[in-house]
């Protein structure tokens, strides 16, 4: 089944599809696209959900008659469509006032209008029905080390993350926040770099209940690291509260490419993993994260409008195929067999016995006296052959 319906959960923010394809050595080669297209377009691609900044749906700087104007026309292909608001966020990099940061620029009086500049999305994101608040500092960050105290731009970065989560707790709105890393691009280096960077700063906020992470695929494949492994950890953290589906090409500029056209492997255990990754009772599989299959890509800047609605469908197509892929693959009586050599399921057991003291392994000769490591070594784990029936099944070949 590969076409997407509603309960697949499918969203993508309007800055994806609305991209005009500006790049920074060259101009737009497509028209801007009203936002309202975006809705009814993506609606009947089978898209459930579009995410927003502030500035894609009100221009910065609008006159508050025009705010309304432009918000209630949304709320009308909202209806018109079914289409929810499950994410928003603020642009907080786009106007030169941002352009040394937002929460930890040097400038407090531009961290100040930062903040406002949330409060007031953060009302609208209540409005319309938002569970998740997205903050990625694309411009907390430096290019000269001097100029940046990163300690006291932890500082401010805490203090205004643990102020908006005051505020929404006091207004009982119900939203989470999600901290998306990136490692660079546009600045040189980005605060929060990384899922394991963004992970250890919600353990310092006062209000880190109500924080999580957005990690995107490129973002952290931007730094070397495995995506579906960092999705692991944030799950294992109770902290994958959103993420952003997209692609990327190794350790370049941030290419923002459609699901499942970079490392694709990678992709297949992705998939695997939030799909199947919670082992039921009965040996069953379920899906390990219950929240949007978000898309934060950019079509190629190649593309003319045709292109760009092709791109959005091949996201969620790929998607699909993979999670059918996926799907085989744990139905697999030979993957089960590679997968008990592997002794996977073995690690889920703990290594000390129930309770057992430390007394009592130091007295057990069998863990270290009489220990055979020298045959322990020779043990081949079977990686390669359980390697090859994933790839085989992501090849449908199997
Ligand atoms: C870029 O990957 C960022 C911005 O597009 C936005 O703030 C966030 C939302 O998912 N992703
Ligand atoms: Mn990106
Ligand atoms: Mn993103």
């Amino acid at each position: 089944m590969t076409q997407p319906t509603r309960e697949d959960r499918f969203s993508f923010g309007l800055w994806t599809v609305g991209w005009p394809a500006r790049d920074p050595f060259g101009d737009a080669t497509r028209p801007a696209l009203d936002p309202v297209e975006s809705v009814h377009r993506l609606a009947e691609l089978g898209a459930w959900g579009v995410t927003f900044h502030d500035d894609d749906l009100v221009p910065f700087g609008s006159p508050a008659g025009e705010r309304d104007r432009l918000i209630a026309r949304f709320r009308t292909a909202l209806d018109e469509t079914g289409v929810v608001v499950p994410m928003m966020t603020t642009n907080l990099f786009t106007h030169p006032v941002f352009k040394d940061g937002a929460f930890t620029s040097n400038d407090r009086g531009v961290r100040r209008f930062a903040l406002r500049k949330v409060l007031r999305n953060l009302d609208l994101a209540a409005e319309l029905g938002a569970s998740t608040y997205v903050f990625w500092g694309g411009r907390e960050g430096a290019e000269v080390d001097a100029g940046k105290d990163i300690r006291a731009a932890l500082d401010r970065y805490r203090e205004g993350v643990d102020l908006l989560a005051a505020y929404v707790k006091e207004q009982g709105y119900g939203i989470r926040f999600a901290i998306e890393p990136k490692p660079n691009e546009p600045r040189g280096d980005i605060l929060l770099p990384t899922l394991g960077h963004a992970l250890a700063f919600i353990a310092e906020l006062e209000h880190g209940d109500i924080v999580g992470v957005n990690p995107e695929v490129g973002h952290e494949q931007m730094a070397g690291l495995n995506y579906s492994a960092g999705i692991a950890q944030a799950l294992w953290a109770g902290k994958l509260f959103h993420l952003d589906l997209n692609g990327q090409r190794g350790i370049k500029y941030d290419q923002d490419l459609i699901f499942g056209h970079g490392d694709l492997i990678n992709a297949f255990s992705l998939v695997d993993l939030i799909e199947h990754g919670a082992p039921g009772p009965d040996g069953s599989t379920g899906p390990a994260y219950d929240g949007p299959r978000h898309f934060d890509y950019k079509p190629l800047r190649t593309e003319d409008a045709t292109g760009v609605w092709a791109s959005a469908a091949a996201n969620m197509r790929t998607y699909l195929l993979l999670r059918e892929r996926a799907a085989a693959f744990r139905a697999d009586p030979e993957v089960a067999q590679a997968l008990a050599t592997s002794g996977v399921a073995d690690l889920g057991r703990p290594t000390l016995n129930p309770g057992e003291t430390v007394a009592e392994l130091v007295a057990d000769r069998s863990a270290f006296e009489d220990y055979d490591a020298d045959k322990a070594g020779e043990r081949g784990y079977g990686y390669a052959r359980l390697g090859q029936l994933a790839v085989e099944h992501l090849m449908g070949a199997r």
